[in-house]
C-alpha cells in the first residue's frame, strides 16, 4: 500500500460541501483542478461525489489527515463551512495538522475583524491565512463567482492563478484580484452585500412606486424593468427583478410576489457593514435605511397596531404614467450611485484605518460580473476611480455628476409624489437628502455646535479661525467668548 504522500494529487481541498463548497469543488474540476474533498459528515462527499464525480478529478476524504495527504505542497484548503464558531473549529483542526507555507482559505461570509483575528494566529504558526469573500450565490460559485481575497500578497502568488480562473471574467478580465492584507477581502465583500441591500431596498420601492402610485400589476411592472435593464440600470438585480416579478403562483394563480409574506429577512452583513460604518464615521445612510427597512418590515406588533392609522389627505395619483415611471427610473438610478458612492466611501474608510492600500477601481473591475451587484455602470466607477485614484466621492466623478444633473428633476418630483401618496421611500429620500447635505454650502451643524457648547462646553471652530482652534461662549456668565 502506498503511503499518504504518494497520493498527494490534488491542487486544491475544499471543506465544507454545502451549496456553496460543492459548487466551488465542482467548478474548480470543470478547470481541470483535482480536488480534495471533505465534509464533517461524509454523507455530503458521498452525496455530491454520485451526483457529480463524473465531472472531473475528485478525491474523496473522510478524516483531515486523509484530506490533508490528497494535496500537494504547498497545500490549499478552502473553507466552505458556516461562519462563526464552525469556521474557527475547522481552521484549528488544519492549522494542528498543516506545515509551513500552507494556506488555509476561508472563502465564507466571514466578519473581517475575524479575519484580522484569525490571518495573525496562522501567521504566528508558519502558515498563510487568506480569507476570502466569495459573491454569487450557489450558481456563481458554480459558474464563476467575484472572489475578494485579502491575505499575504506571497499566498496569492501561487493561490491567485487558481481563484482567478474560476472566477467569472468580463471582457477577458477574471473577477478577483488581491484585495490587501488580512481582513481586506472579507471587509470588501461585506460592503459589497451592505450595497447589495441597499440595492434591492431601493428597487423594493421603485417597484411599490409603480404598484401603488400607478396601479401597475407585477406583469407590467415586470415589462417595466426588463425595459430597463437595457439601459442604464442594466444589472443582474434588475434583471431578476424582472423574473420574480412575472413568476406565477402555482397554487393561487396569481403573481407570486403578491402571496409572499412581506417581512424580508437577514443574515447579518448588511448590519455588520452599517456597524463598521458607524465606528469609521462614514455615512452610508443607503445602507442603513435599507438594513433598517428590512427590520421595519419584520416588526410585525407595530405594524399590526399601526395599521388604519391616519394618512392625512393624500395627493392625487400621477396622470401620465409614462412620464411618472421615466421619473422613477432616473430617481433609481440616481439614488444607486449614491448608494454605491457611499459603499466606496466606507471602503476607502477602512483602507485607510487598516492600512490595507486597497485600490478602490479594482474592486469596481471584480464586481462587474459574478456577483449579486454586477452591473454595467461598474464600468464607469472603475473609469473614475481610474481618473482619480483619491476622488472624495463618485458623485463628482465627470460621467456621475451629469447622470445626476440629468435626473435631479425626476428624484425630487419621485420624493414629492411619494410623499403627497403616502408611499415609503426610505431609500429614494435619504439619498436624495444625502445628495442635498453633501452640497449644501451651510449645514445646521452650526447650530449643533452652539446647543453642544452650551449644555456641555463641548467647544466649536469658528469660520474666520484656523479650524483646529476652538471657542467656548460663557453662556450661563455674561455671554463673552474665549479661545479654549
Ligand atoms: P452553510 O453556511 O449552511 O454551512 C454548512 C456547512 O458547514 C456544512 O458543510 C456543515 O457540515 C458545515 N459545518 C457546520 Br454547520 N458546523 C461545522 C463544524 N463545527 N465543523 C465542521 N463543519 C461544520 O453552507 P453554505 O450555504 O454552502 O455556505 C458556506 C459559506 O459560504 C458560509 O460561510 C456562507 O455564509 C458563505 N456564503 C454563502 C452564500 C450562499 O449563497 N449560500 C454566498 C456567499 C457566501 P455538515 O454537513 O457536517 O453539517
Amino acid at each position: 500500500m502506498s503511503s499518504p504522500e504518494t497520493n498527494a494529487t490534488a491542487q486544491i481541498g475544499v471543506t465544507g460541501l454545502a451549496v456553496m463548497g460543492s459548487n466551488i469543488a465542482r467548478n474548480f474540476a470543470h478547470h481541470g483542478y483535482t480536488v480534495a474533498l471533505h465534509n464533517r459528515s461524509v454523507s455530503k462527499t458521498d452525496a455530491l461525489l454520485d451526483a457529480h464525480g463524473s465531472e472531473g478529478k475528485f478525491v474523496r476524504s473522510e478524516t483531515i489527515p486523509e484530506f490533508l495527504a490528497a494535496l500537494e505542497k504547498p497545500r490549499r484548503v478552502l473553507i466552505m463551512v458556516k461562519a462563526g464558531d464552525p469556521t474557527d473549529a475547522v481552521i484549528d483542526e488544519l492549522a494542528d495538522a498543516m506545515e509551513e507555507g500552507d494556506i488555509i482559505i476561508d472563502g465564507g461570509n466571514s466578519l473581517y475583524t475575524d479575519t484580522i483575528r484569525r490571518e495573525k494566529a496562522i501567521r504566528e504558526r508558519g502558515l498563510h491565512f487568506v480569507g476570502a469573500g466569495i459573491s454569487g450565490g450557489e450558481e456563481g460559485a458554480l459558474n464563476g463567482p467575484s472572489i475578494m481575497p485579502g491575505g499575504p500578497a506571497e499566498s496569492y502568488k501561487s493561490l491567485g492563478p487558481l481563484l482567478e480562473e474560476i472566477s467569472a471574467h468580463v471582457d477577458g478580465v477574471p473577477c478577483c484580484t488581491h484585495i490587501g492584507p488580512d481582513g481586506s477581502g472579507h471587509f470588501v465583500k461585506m460592503v459589497h452585500n451592505g450595497i447589495e441591500y441597499s440595492d434591492m431596498q431601493l428597487i423594493g420601492e421603485a417597484y411599490q412606486l409603480l404598484r401603488d402610485g400607478l396601479g401597475k400589476t407585477a406583469p407590467e411592472i415586470a415589462e417595466i424593468f426588463g425595459e430597463w435593464n437595457k439601459g442604464d440600470l442594466d444589472s443582474y438585480l434588475i434583471e431578476i427583478t424582472s423574473e420574480v416579478l412575472k413568476q406565477v403562483d402555482a397554487k393561487t394563480g396569481k403573481p407570486l410576489v403578491d402571496v409572499i409574506l412581506d417581512e424580508a429577512e437577514q443574515k447579518g452583513t448588511g448590519r455588520w457593514t452599517v456597524k463598521s460604518a458607524l465606528d469609521l464615521g462614514v455615512p452610508v445612510t443607503g445602507i442603513a435605511e435599507a438594513v433598517f427597512a428590512r427590520a421595519l418590515s419584520g416588526s410585525v406588533t407595530q405594524r399590526k397596531a399601526t395599521t388604519g392609522l391616519a394618512s392625512g389627505s393624500l395627493g392625487a395619483k400621477p396622470t401620465d404614467a409614462e412620464k411618472f415611471t421615466d421619473d422613477v427610473s432616473k430617481a433609481l438610478y440616481a439614488s444607486k450611485i449614491v448608494a454605491y458612492a457611499q459603499g466606496f466611501n466606507q471602503i476607502q474608510a477602512g483602507s485607510k484605518e487598516y492600512d490595507w492600500n486597497i485600490t478602490p477601481g479594482d474592486m469596481a473591475t471584480i464586481w462587474r460580473g459574478g456577483c449579486i451587484i454586477r452591473a454595467k455602470f461598474l464600468n464607469r466607477i472603475k473609469e473614475a476611480f481610474d481618473d482619480e485614484p483619491e476622488l472624495a466621492t463618485l458623485i463628482v466623478a465627470p460621467y456621475f455628476r451629469e447622470a445626476i444633473e440629468a435626473a435631479i428633476d425626476s428624484w425630487r418630483r419621485v420624493v414629492v409624489t411619494a410623499t403627497e401618496l403616502g408611499i415609503p421611500i426610505p431609500g429614494f429620500s435619504s439619498a436624495l437628502s444625502y445628495y442635498d447635505a453633501l452640497r449644501t454650502e451651510r449645514l445646521p451643524a452650526a447650530l449643533t455646535q452652539g446647543l453642544r457648547d452650551f449644555f456641555g462646553a463641548h467647544t466649536y471652530g469658528r469660520i474666520d479661525e484656523e479650524p483646529s482652534k476652538k471657542f467656548h461662549t460663557q453662556w450661563s456668565g455674561d455671554r463673552s467668548e474665549s479661545p479654549v
